[in-house]
């Protein structure tokens, strides 16, 4: 009998086929009998930026009316480093109110805005209005390198300027060359591009890749959580090169133990003037080594499991004509953002303001984008998104501080009460809008914060904080795989609890007890918390805590450990 030839996944026929990424989606936009998008567009649209969605709350009542589901789009922008500048944000509100579903701005956990809720007669405008912005949603999503992240406040120092250059350097080297973009959704007016993809190829890559920029001590960005991380290693405050970290990633699926979450490997330190030349080199090794068969096992943190961390290195050498150096040493002592006022080098101030689940939308008592629209009004800085949902008011005069200072205080931008737990916290979309979620994420954070705060309160640690991550599914959006308490959904109401991540995102959590709902949940953080509280050394964060007591035993090796049932408490 003949072995029977493995297939390659669909979305690899889909790819080839869409004459680089245009499909039929140009035709498909004039087709007024459905709300979505057909065949191999649903894919498609993603390389451009947008993913076909329906509101979950609502399928059941108008499968009952025999409707079709209410399909929409939920477009993410690409903001390298998550720079955007008053007028464009202006633009961007302005297009949410008047155009979309849900009316809110999203920001997520890659520094960039989401718009939810975009009716496909709406597209080709919103596509136009970003272009006229000067900005585009371009590689956003499919299988290219995503928005490049950039730890944030970019003008604190010298150094911090010249990384967020690298970023946008980065992103533009690696972006798709195809004119589809242009020629499907603004009318061909762009013209620099030509339809020939040197670094992606003809079949773009294997699957999604993330890359980040990130400056020790502060790792923001979570390296581990992406494909290709440049760590910025400075020598008398400037720039001189990067340490190059590869394979990270975070995602698995339930019941399927060939996934798991993965940290980066250390790949050595290279020179500035290399970083490019790196970055393409480790795109198409990724690219042409990448698994192209099975999707769930086609990130770069598979493939360097398979071909070997040293052959993956040796590779990313040849085909960049550059040898990696010892890696240069470098720590990372925090990740969560720097909220308040900090100073800039050009005497500049940058204000981080906390935003709940980063959705920016009118709340009852809290207006947060009619706030937000009337600081862009007058503020002649920018604004600056934060890998961790948040975003920072940046570039302001020390004369205008004041100024606003009351607008972020009157819309509720500002509350000084808010707790240090609430600003560790961070939860993925979730319901309605995410068709993958299991359970609930981003409605169920707020409220069950109250109640880990009280906890918290209850054992004398109302100003202590522990990293708490909730996904609404194993993709883990939020990075709960990188939390000190990750909650993954299971299913309603129920999620699989992981504990022992540590502070610096450095140590991937075990998971301690499954498909549990949040009364148990509640329970185990209260007993663990309560001992926390009462055996902890100086300054022991939760997370190492954890593990030195032995509740949960660390994942060292997760390609080989993260399963081991030994490690449960
Ligand atoms: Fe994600 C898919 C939302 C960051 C791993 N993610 C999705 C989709 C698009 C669902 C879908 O495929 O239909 C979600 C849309 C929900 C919605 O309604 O908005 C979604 N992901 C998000 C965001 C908005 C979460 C947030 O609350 O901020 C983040 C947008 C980032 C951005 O601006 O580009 C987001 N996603 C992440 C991260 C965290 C990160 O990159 O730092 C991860 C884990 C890191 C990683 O990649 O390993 C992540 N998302 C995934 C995966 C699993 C990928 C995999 O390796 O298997 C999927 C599903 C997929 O790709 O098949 C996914
Ligand atoms: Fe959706 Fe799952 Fe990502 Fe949450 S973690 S946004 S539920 S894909």
């Amino acid at each position: 009998m003949s072995e029977q030839q493995p297939k390659l996944s669909d979305n690899e026929r889909l790819k080839g086929a869409s004459n680089f990424l245009r499909g039929t989606i140009a035709q498909d936009l004039k087709d007024g009998l459905t709300g979505g998008f057909n065949g191999d567009n649903f894919q498609l649209i993603r390389f451009h930026g947008m993913y076909q969605q329906d509101d979950r709350d609502l399928r059941a009542e108008r499968a009952g009316q025999k409707l079709e589901p209410l399909i929409n789009m939920m477009l993410r922008c690409r903001l390298p480093g998550g720079v955007i500048t008053p007028q464009q944000w202006l633009g961007i509100d302005s297009f949410a109110a008047e155009h979309t579903l849900y009316g809110s701005i999203r920001c997520t956990t890659r520094q960039t805005l989401q718009f939810h809720g975009v009716l496909k007669p709406k597209l080709k405008s919103m596509h136009q209005l970003l272009h006229k912005l000067g900005l585009d949603s371009i590689a956003t999503a499919g299988d290219v390198n995503r928005n490049v992240l950039c730890t944030s406040n970019p003008v604190e120092s010298v150094m911090h300027y010249q990384a967020w250059e690298w970023a946008k350097k980065i992103s533009e080297h690696l972006l798709p060359k195809t004119r589809a973009y242009a020629e499907i959704w603004l009318d061909g007016k762009k013209t620099e591009t030509t339809d020939q993809e040197p670094i992606l190829s003809a079949t773009y890559l294997p699957r999604k890749f993330k890359t980040t920029v990130v400056i020790p001590p502060l790792n923001d960005v979570d390296v581990h959580a992406n494909d290709l991380n440049f760590v910025a290693i400075s020598d008398k405050g400037q720039l001189v090169g990067f340490n190059v970290l590869v394979g990270g990633g975070l995602a698995m699926t339930h019941g399927d133990t060939s996934t798991y979450p993965r940290k980066a490997s250390e790949f050595g330190y290279i020179a500035l003037e290399d970083t490019l030349k790196i970055a393409e080199a480790v795109v198409t090794t990724q690219r042409d080594c990448g698994n192209r068969f099975n999707r769930k096992n086609a990130k770069t943190k598979y493939t360097l499991e398979r071909v070997g961390i040293d052959a993956f290195r040796h590779e990313v050498e040849i085909r960049a004509g550059v040898k990696f150096a010892l890696t240069r040493p470098y720590t990372f002592i925090d990740r969560g953002d720097r909220f308040g006022w900090v100073k800039g080098i050009d005497d500049q101030w940058h204000l981080t303001l906390f935003i709940e689940n980063g959705r920016i939308l009118d709340y009852p008592n809290q207006p947060l984008k009619t706030g937000m629209a009337e600081i862009a009004l007058i503020h002649k800085g920018d604004f600056r998104l934060t890998a961790n949902q948040n975003l920072i008011i940046a570039g302001v005069n020390k004369k205008d501080k004041a100024t606003i200072e009351v607008l972020v205080r009157r819309y509720g931008l500002l509350n000084d009460d808010v707790t240090l737990q609430r600003k560790a916290s961070m939860a993925c979309v979730a319901f309605p809008t995410c068709p993958l979620a299991m359970a609930e994420a981003e409605r169920f954070l707020p409220q069950f914060i109250t109640k880990v705060e009280n906890i918290m309160y209850s054992h004398g640690l109302a100003n202590d904080k522990i990293i708490l991550r909730v996904a609404g599914c194993p993709n883990g959006c939020s990075r709960a795989m990188l939390a000190e308490i990750g909650l993954v959904g299971k299913g309603i109401g129920r999620y699989n609890l992981y504990l022992g991540g540590d502070r610096t995102g450095t140590r991937i959590p075990r998971m301690y007890r499954e498909n549990i709902t949040e009364n148990k949940i509640l329970g185990i953080i209260d007993d663990t918390v309560g001992r926390w509280a009462r055996e902890r050394q100086p300054k022991e964060p939760y997370g190492d805590y954890v593990i030195r007591v032995g509740i949960i035993r660390p994942v060292v090796d997760s390609a080989r450990d993260f399963y081991d049932e030994l490690g449960r408490g």
